[in-house]
């Protein structure tokens, strides 16, 4: 934030109902300590620490981009402050709302009874405005966490911080200082301007859509008959192959603990030290992938969870996920952190150094992806994706960098012979109904023998209420590596609100992502995976999963509507789970985005290969065009939320997962 000059406001985004309590909030924020309202805060200069916090909720005037607007900040903050916990205190939290409408707040990750986890509607009322609402709950984990508001846009305003819980047991992490670094987007637009144009538009935000010039360039690189046939595919699915994100550094700034790149967040270190930095999404819609040139990385925590360290040179952070990690940085230099946006519209920086008066190069950012056959769930077909990424990429980059082994064999038998398909069929293979499948070479085996043995549609036992999704409860495949049973498009998938349906999902495991698949080869750089996250102690739950439900994440882009299974939240019955069982849950990405998915109250142990070590994790990215799968344990009674974590595909792709003790 930068220094304000006087009460004026200037509210031209605003409603007029909140431009009356903006005059009230601007009036108030003079007496805002100073630290608020000039600005530059040294990191973590707003901890609170002990067992009793006091929150409050308000309008506050803020600064990003040159003009003024108001945040709904969190003690003044944005974000709030870092609240710092113990494991094994039980902590009491007062959240006053100072705002003119209902607002809440989330502990987002941590194990809690339903009605303290702080979602309206299915743990409590929300807290209405002038009231206080008490959180009080035992605090059962340790790690990197972060809470935020889960009422009507108010992330996109400001209403998230960081959260460190201190582990009652020595950390086997060690180091010598210790940094949230917590990323978000903020935009001067109201978040109900942005998801509005976003109803009209899905592609609003979007300014890299081709343009003639680059339609030269691709008739010159691949001729015109192939030029045009890749666009049939792509004007067909009615999508563009930059559709990468679908809000962008046109509206917003990105800002590192609440510093944009030119405010420079900096952190500062001493000769030797080894320094922790607990990297937070807190965005609203933006996955970052992030490095710090000159600087190893070792990732140490995954969502709050001590993983094997992993030495890495950049990582991919979903929103609302945590990755800690450990640095060494050398005492004469001074290092930039840098975290990119996914489609590359922007990104943000800090600086770690020894001399606050140094500060490191800030790197230009990679080149932008572009989304290919794989992203549309048409499995690894290599030809396809080395003519589309631009051409630069090899058989082996196109492969995973080389790591075949880990390929699902039984989609690539007989993908030799497609390499040769015409583009134009491709396109028509992306929507193409379950039951055409049969005829394709290189399924899924199991597709092939007509698969629908062993599941229902309507949602399996009967005895266990109107479930959705497809269960699954025979010859299960066994913990820890995930699931090989047949991908199933419910018809509930095949309405106007959903554009494409994945043929045939890839693991999402160890495919780094769109954008960074040949970073190692391009660059030099490993780039973490999924499959590298092997949780440091022993798997707690044993048991194999009794049944698997598969859930596809739905959508149509041009329409803007997002969904689960098809259905939107609104007309979704709850996931009903029984207390005290071991399930898996496969998600079929059938959407060109990448989805970060949360479930609330319960672990989702990532099933990264082995089972005696599973992470757990409380976000989980899903690919485009991708698979993936985890084991839950239905340890907490109640109604929990489920969704997508990007703010504005939330209000379709969320289910409520409701857990309840079984008869007999
Ligand atoms: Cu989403």
């Amino acid at each position: 934030m930068k220094t304000r000059n006087g009460p004026q406001i200037e509210l031209p985004q605003l409603s007029r109902r909140q431009f009356v309590t903006g005059i009230a909030a601007g009036a108030a924020a003079l007496s805002l300590p100073v630290s608020a309202r000039t600005g530059y805060r040294p990191a973590q200069a707003q901890a609170l620490r002990g067992n009793r916090f006091d929150l409050s909720i308000d309008y506050t005037p803020v600064n990003f981009t040159g003009r003024e607007r108001l945040a709904t900040a969190i003690n003044g903050g944005v974000p709030g402050p870092l609240l710092r916990w113990r494991e094994g205190d039980t902590v009491t939290l007062n959240v006053s709302n100072r705002l003119a409408h209902d607002t809440s707040i989330h502990w987002h990750g941590i194990i809690l009874p339903s009605h303290m986890d702080g979602v309206p509607g299915l743990s409590y009322a929300g807290i209405r405005p002038g009231e206080t609402f008490t959180y009080q709950f035992k605090v059962q984990q340790s790690g990197t966490f972060w809470y935020h508001s889960h009422s009507d846009f108010q992330e996109q305003t400001g209403l998230y911080g960081p959260l460190v819980i201190d582990p009652a047991e020595p950390d086997p992490v060690q180091s010598d200082r210790d940094y949230v670094v917590m990323l978000s987007d903020w935009s001067d637009e109201s978040p109900h301007d942005i998801y509005a144009k976003l109803k009209k538009e899905g592609h609003y935000y979007n300014r890299r859509r081709r343009t003639a010039g680059d339609l030269w360039r691709e008739i010159r690189a691949k001729g015109l008959a192939q030029t045009f046939r890749d666009r049939e595919m792509w004007n067909e699915m009615r999508m563009s192959d930059r559709d990468i994100s679908d809000v962008t550094g046109y509206t917003y700034t990105y800002l590192m603990n609440g510093h944009t790149p030119d405010s420079n967040w900096t952190g500062l270190f001493r000769r030797g030290e080894k320094v922790r930095l607990r990297f937070i999404n807190g965005s609203s819609m933006s996955i970052f992938d992030v490095r710090i040139p000159g600087l190893k990385m070792t990732v140490v925590a995954s969502d709050g969870q001590n993983v094997e360290p992993v030495s890495v040179d950049e990582f991919r952070i979903g929103v609302a996920e945590t990755y800690d990690v450990i640095v060494e940085p050398d005492g004469d230099s001074a290092y930039t952190v840098f975290a990119q946006t996914i489609d590359r519209s922007g990104y943000a920086r800090g600086t770690l150094t020894a001399d606050a008066r140094l500060q490191a190069k800030v790197p230009a950012m990679d080149y932008a992806p572009v989304l290919t056959h794989r992203d549309m769930g048409m499995g690894n077909m290599g030809m396809g994706e080395m003519k589309m990424e631009h051409g630069s990429m090899s058989a082996k980059g196109a492969m995973n960098g080389g790591d075949m082994s880990t390929m699902e064999h039984s989609q690539h038998a007989g993908m030799g012979d497609m390499s040769g398909m015409d583009h134009s069929q491709h396109s028509t293979m992306g929507t193409m109904d379950h039951s055409q499948h049969g005829s394709m070479s290189g399924m899924n085996h199991r597709q092939q023998q007509g698969g629908t043995q062993g599941y229902s549609p309507h949602g399996g036992r009967p005895e266990l209420g109107g479930m959705q999704g497809v269960w699954y409860t025979d010859n299960l495949d066994p913990a820890g590596g995930g699931s090989n049973q047949p991908i199933v498009h419910l018809p509930s998938e095949h309405g106007y609100g959903v554009d494409m349906r994945s043929a045939m999902p890839t693991s999402g495991l160890h495919d780094p992502g769109i954008g960074l698949r040949d970073h190692r080869e391009r660059y030099g750089r490993r780039v973490l995976t999924y499959a590298d996250l092997r949780n440091l102690t022993p798997t707690i739950d044993r048991r194999e999963p009794t049944r698997e439900l598969q859930l596809h994440l739905t959508g149509n882009m041009e329409r803007y509507m997002w969904s689960m299974d098809g259905i939107k939240f609104n007309d979704a019955e709850p996931l009903v789970l029984k207390y005290g069982e071991r399930i898996r849950v496969t998600l079929v990405n059938d959407t060109m985005m990448t989805h970060p998915i949360h479930l609330h109250g319960m672990w989702s142990e990532l099933e990264t290969g082995d089972a005696q070590f599973i992470p757990r994790k409380h976000t989980i990215m899903v690919q485009p065009g991708s698979k993936i799968s985890y084991l839950v344990t239905a340890d907490a009674l109640g109604r929990w939320a489920y969704h997508c974590h990007l703010l504005y595909h939330m209000p379709g792709m969320f289910r409520e997962v409701r857990v309840v003790r079984g008869e007999g």
